[in-house]
């Protein structure tokens, strides 16, 4: 839904500006360091980029999910590392505050998100939980008016700079799946937590994950999201259902930046005596990215409506997380192939986002399981209607 075109295209302006003459310019330089400019990060911080979807009465930009994806189309027509340093704090690691928090724990934590001053983590995955979420061991004893922390988060995006953790701990150790849940707003500055040094990573340097370990944390007995014991894992579901819309159009905006290299590089390199585009072999490349994104853009586009219109979109967001994902993939391996030898090599910049993109496949659910999600759902509600 989009609910002011005018306001809206001139966010879309200001983006496509930001990335084309800030964003872009950076690439090499944050893919050599391993770090985003500061300077960068407080432009983003001043565009209310960190503060997209959290409402207008919190201090974001309240954006709906198609005019998030919309943003995201732009936003992402570079190093998907850029995306990365707001992606946490306007997704997973607000939303379950968004949707299950109580009042309380809104206005204590979304005005400080929305603004940038604080960075949000989702703390789910665990050395042994990963596509099986719902086992994770990290426990949450409640002691008093606190509950108190143990174990270990693994993979965390941007928990190096986050100030808050949405966290999901098992609080009745005896509930072996989902119903032990519970979801948490920690402090990261609470005493007992401690960061493992940063991963490194097949790609999107400039983007950084590492472990949480919590040591007897006392977490405040105020900070169980909803108040309730219990309700964790739903709300990591439900945060992620909106998740895999955002990943998704995340890998349609990347994707259509990789083809647009490769088009140009086809349009400029000559073989045989003329440009590559000119060739079938070559066009049949093109022509199928070409329409896979479109496709996907298509899809992102239809199931963020559907999410703006109340609908459940478990379903749809699985869909087009793993067909627009799965759809960069090929689109990435297509403009190496374009590029041939130059293709393969550092200094074109295209091995850069085929190695970028390649996570899009594996996090917030990979495409087996997000297989899964869309065959259980079809079953389910064939065997309703019968
Ligand atoms: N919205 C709301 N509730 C949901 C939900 C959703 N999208 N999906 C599941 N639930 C609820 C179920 O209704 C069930 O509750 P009830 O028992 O009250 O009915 C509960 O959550 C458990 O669901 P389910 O039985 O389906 O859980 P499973 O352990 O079988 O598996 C999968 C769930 C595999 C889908 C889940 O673990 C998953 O998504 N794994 C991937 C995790 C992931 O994406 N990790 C990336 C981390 S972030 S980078």
């Amino acid at each position: 839904m989009i609910r002011d075109p005018e306001t809206l295209e001139a966010l879309l302006d200001s983006v496509r500006r930001f990335v084309r003459e800030r964003l872009v310019p950076a690439e090499n330089e944050v893919a050599e360091t391993d770090e985003i400019p500061e300077a960068i990060v407080q432009e983003m911080r001043d565009m209310g980029l960190f503060g997209l979807t959290i409402p207008e009465q919190f201090g974001g930009l309240g954006l709906t999910m198609e005019e998030e994806v919309r943003v995201l189309l732009e936003l992402c027509q570079t190093s998907p590392a850029f995306r990365s340093v707001i992606g946490s704090t306007v997704g997973i690691g607000s939303q379950g505050i968004l949707m299950d928090g109580t009042p309380e724990q809104q206005a204590a934590w979304l005005p400080r998100l929305a603004t940038g001053e604080v960075i949000a983590s989702f703390a789910l995955t665990e050395p042994e939980a990963g596509s099986d979420a719902a086992s994770l061991r990290t426990t949450a004893i409640r002691e008093g008016d606190d509950y108190v922390v143990n174990g270990t988060k693994r993979f965390i995006t941007n928990a190096p700079h986050a100030g808050m953790l949405t966290l999901m701990a098992r609080t009745d150790p005896a509930v072996k799946g989902a119903a032990g849940v519970s979801a948490f707003i920690v402090d990261t500055k609470t005493p007992g937590i401690s960061f493992g040094k940063n991963d490194r990573k097949m790609g999107q340097r400039g983007a950084h994950t590492c472990d949480v370990h919590f040591d007897r944390v006392r977490v405040p007995a105020a900070n169980l999201i909803g108040l309730k014991e219990g309700q964790g894992f739903k709300t990591a579901m439900k945060t992620l259902d909106k998740g895999r819309i955002h990943i998704a159009a995340v890998a349609v905006g990347v994707a259509q930046r990789i083809l647009r290299d490769a088009l140009a590089y086809a349009l400029e390199r000559k073989q045989f005596g003329k440009p590559i585009c000119e060739f079938e072999l070559v066009q049949a490349m093109l022509a199928d990215s070409q329409a896979e994104i479109y496709a996907s853009e298509c899809m992102v586009i239809d199931a963020a409506r559907r999410r703006d219109d109340g609908k459940n979109v478990s379903t749809e967001a699985s869909c087009c997380k793993m067909f627009a994902t799965e759809m960069c993939g090929r689109v990435a391996d297509r403009a190496v192939q374009i590029l041939g030898g130059s293709g393969y090599m550092a200094d074109y910049g295209i091995e850069r986002f085929y190695r970028d993109v390649r996570v899009f496949r594996l996090y917030e659910g990979t495409t087996q399981i997000q297989q899964l999600i869309i065959a259980r759902n079809m079953v389910r509600a064939a065997r309703r209607a019968a």
